[in-house]
């Protein structure tokens, strides 16, 4: 009942660069901090501007849009057969401070871009095609990550933990959902969670974030598996006082030096790992009362560390919780808090959807090559409930997570005709 779509109507997928170049940078203009920066932080003013503008754009090419009780928003073509698991693609638009305008907008606007390739095309799906933009991938406000997919891939702990989660303003997870139009707090968070085989597929369009495929000068990345990412809270206490007036042999129990000593700790941990994939870094480092002439009397650091190996990735959580206490030991500082706040597996992508990227690829002429990735994304959650793929491109010198990240748009639109081609052909699968 379903002819077979002429490969070539499928094979001209025009994209609309122009177009979705600004897009990009239309978007990239929501921002709390200026150009060429981006900032967008969950629940902000500029992401519930942002959230409008993508969903506007879901209206405009066709998608029937609906949103759950955290803001993920979905945006679906009905198939002809819409009782099949449907095939979905997206990211996110969330942006750490200070960051740039490609991470995770390209596959979101990518996916909207791809629905409207297919569509020029007269492809007709016959698994419905459905775009997802996740609430929060970044951890920035709630020291979260991928809050949106952990809770669709049903992370019963953490609908309870957004129950007593603030912000570093202390504003609670559900005011600032409520100030955004979502959940309130009698909502019960389970309803975001989705069924296992929800979809038939799943995969998000994203810059590579590091310098391979430029490096090679290679157009597509098709990524075999997602690195396994930790995160860990720690808290020092000591007594303070004054930098004059404490003389240094005395006991300083200098929170600020023990926070130091941990961090320099983190480093020497994963170079002695024995392998390049094990990565560590302290990005949060406060002290307090951060004044020139007071010893810090409490440290809060935030370290992330990641493994393409999980099991190497926990042996260096284990050393760095045991470098803590022997610290807090030596230096005669409170270990006030160590918590680990996400010790996440790896993730593998399915080899049918890989295999559908690579003959996209050929049919399309590009060329490719297998790869990890080393970032986490929404897929490392996806693909605990739905077959998981997806497609790098490449950026410039790798850059990711800093105003110079820059994808270029024939790079953009490349992907977006692999990722159009590849969800043609899983949703007639
Ligand atoms: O940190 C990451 O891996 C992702 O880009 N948020
Ligand atoms: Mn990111
Ligand atoms: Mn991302
Ligand atoms: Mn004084």
């Amino acid at each position: 009942i379903h002819e077979p779509q002429s490969q070539d109507s499928l094979l001209s997928l025009s994209v609309d660069s122009e177009g979705l170049q600004k897009q990009i940078d239309e978007l990239s203009t929501l921002s709390e901090t200026p150009a060429p920066s981006v900032t967008r932080i969950l629940y902000s003013e500029k992401d519930v501007l942002a959230r409008r503008f993508i969903k506007n754009l879901m209206g405009l090419s066709g998608l029937s849009v609906r949103e759950d009780a955290v803001g993920n928003i979905f945006g679906r073509w009905d198939g002809d057969e819409p009782e099949l698991a449907p095939v979905s693609t997206g990211s996110h638009i969330d942006a750490i401070p200070y960051s740039g305008k490609y991470d995770g907008v390209i596959g979101v606007l990518g996916a909207i871009e791809a629905i409207n390739v297919l569509k020029r095309s007269g492809f007709k799906p016959k698994r419905s095609l459905e775009v997802i933009m996740f609430t929060s991938e970044e951890p920035t406000r709630f020291g979260i990550s991928c809050l949106g997919s952990r809770l669709l891939a049903g992370s019963k702990e953490l609908a309870e933990l957004l129950k007593k989660t603030v912000d570093s303003q202390n504003i609670s997870f559900f005011d600032a959902a409520r100030f955004a139009g979502y959940a309130n707090h009698l909502q019960d968070l389970t309803s975001v969670f989705l069924e296992k085989g929800s979809y038939s597929a799943f995969i998000e369009l994203h810059i590579e974030q590091g310098p391979i495929l430029e490096e090679e000068a290679t157009s597509i990345g098709v990524v075999t598996a997602i690195a396994a990412p930790a995160s860990i809270k720690v808290d020092f206490e000591g007594s303070g006082g004054h930098a004059g007036a404490v003389l240094m042999p005395m006991s300083r129990n200098d929170a600020g030096l023990a926070a130091a000593e941990l961090a320099l700790a983190v480093e020497k941990f994963v170079l002695e790992s024995g392998s390049i994939d094990t990565v560590g870094t302290v990005g949060i480092l406060e002290l307090h009362p951060g004044a020139i002439n007071s010893i810090p009397s409490k440290s809060h650091l935030e370290i992330d560390t990641r493994d393409i190996d999980e099991k190497r990735r926990n042996v260096v959580i284990e050393k760095i919780h045991q470098s803590a206490l022997s610290i807090s030991e030596n230096r005669g500082v409170k270990l006030s808090e160590f918590k680990i706040v996400n010790q996440d597996p790896p993730a593998l992508s399915d080899d049918l959807i890989t295999m559908a990227m690579e003959s996209a690829c050929q049919e399309l002429n590009l060329t490719f090559r297998k790869m990890i990735s080393r970032a986490y994304h929404d897929s490392l959650f996806m693909a605990r409930i739905s077959p998981m793929g997806m497609i790098f491109i490449p950026c410039y010198k790798g850059y990711s997570h800093k105003p110079e990240e820059f994808a270029a748009i024939e790079d953009i639109a490349n992907g977006v005709r692999v990722l159009a081609l590849t969800l043609a052909k899983l949703s007639l699968a």
